[in-house]
């Protein structure tokens, strides 16, 4: 396996179906780092820590956290699953950005930005972030999140360790489209 589709596999299992390999998870989200390397090459997926270590390090989002002695790891964000993270409030720029396709625009208008699957509405303080995480679906559309006025508004923001900022919903009112 490499790199990539190791990353990829990761994210599967630490956010959405650690059942995939039978992984237990617990409660904030975090796996036994031995358990896992075993589960993995139980179900034809064999890699060692030192690469464990290097798909956390070189990930492009910073996807993965390890604790303080590396013998749990989670993902940062991003999970489907029942976790409690426990991140910090915090206090976004006057601006943040989300990237999407025309055909969401619509329900957007309505509705404003909903989490969906996720725990969390993904936004980020940058235009190009923004742009790929919206190519992922077609051409980008940028909705530009007066999110400076969300805070003073009382609408609590969380920032995860790997600088995505996340809220509950984004109402309409603060979408520019
Ligand atoms: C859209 C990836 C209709 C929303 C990325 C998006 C990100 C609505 C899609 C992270 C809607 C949800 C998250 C509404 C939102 N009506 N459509 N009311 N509200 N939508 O994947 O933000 O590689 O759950 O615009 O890079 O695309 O996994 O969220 O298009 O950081 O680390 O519904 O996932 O990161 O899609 O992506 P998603 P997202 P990773």
């Amino acid at each position: 396996m490499n790199i990539k589709s190791i990353s990829k596999f990761l994210s599967l299992i630490l956010r959405h179906s650690p059942e995939t390999i039978q992984l237990p998870l617990d409660d904030h989200g975090w796996a036994d780092v031995d358990t896992l390397l075993a589960q993995c090459k139980a179900h034809g997926r064999p890699f060692t820590f030192a690469t464990l270590e290097t798909v956390a390090a070189e990930n492009d989002k910073q996807r993965f956290s390890f604790n303080e002695d590396k013998t749990r790891i989670r993902a940062n964000q991003g999970h489907s699953l029942e976790v409690t993270l426990d991140l910090p409030v915090a206090t976004p720029p006057e601006f943040l950005y989300h990237g999407t396709v025309d055909k969401f625009i619509k329900a957007i208008r309505t509705t404003g930005l909903q989490k969906g699957k996720r725990h969390h509405v993904h936004l980020s303080d940058n235009l190009s972030t923004a742009e790929n995480v919206g190519s992922r679906r077609g051409a980008p559309k940028i909705l530009t999140i007066h999110s400076g006025r969300m805070h003073r508004d009382g609408i609590p923001f969380y920032l995860s360790v790997n600088g995505v900022w996340l809220t509950d919903e984004v109402p309409p009112q603060y979408i520019a489209i």
